[in-house]
């Protein structure tokens, strides 16, 4: 798979959640957990799954407007697959 691949698979990863409801320019917090059962099914057996999702959710909506845009995700699955680099 090319990087230019990874891309679109993010793109298009994103656009699947967001149109989840009436914004399909924002993910909503039910539209993130649904976005972590199917994309990070091993997290969401965690018995403490509902404090880590709002946990998640506080960290990817930096300006606080309680959606979640494209470039908060991008920027959130970059620092994420940083800390997964950095724990192996
Ligand atoms: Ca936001």
């Amino acid at each position: 798979m090319t990087l230019q691949a990874v891309m679109g698979t993010l793109m298009k990863t994103f656009d699947d959640y967001a149109k989840g409801d009436g914004d399909s320019s924002t993910l909503s917090k039910t539209e993130l957990v649904n976005l972590a059962q199917k994309e990070f099914p091993a997290l969401c057996q965690s018995q403490k799954k509902d404090e880590i999702l709002n946990g998640i959710f506080g960290q990817m909506d930096m300006d606080g407007d309680n959606k979640v845009n494209f470039k908060e995700f991008v920027i959130f699955i970059s620092c994420l697959t940083i800390a997964l680099k950095e724990s192996m």
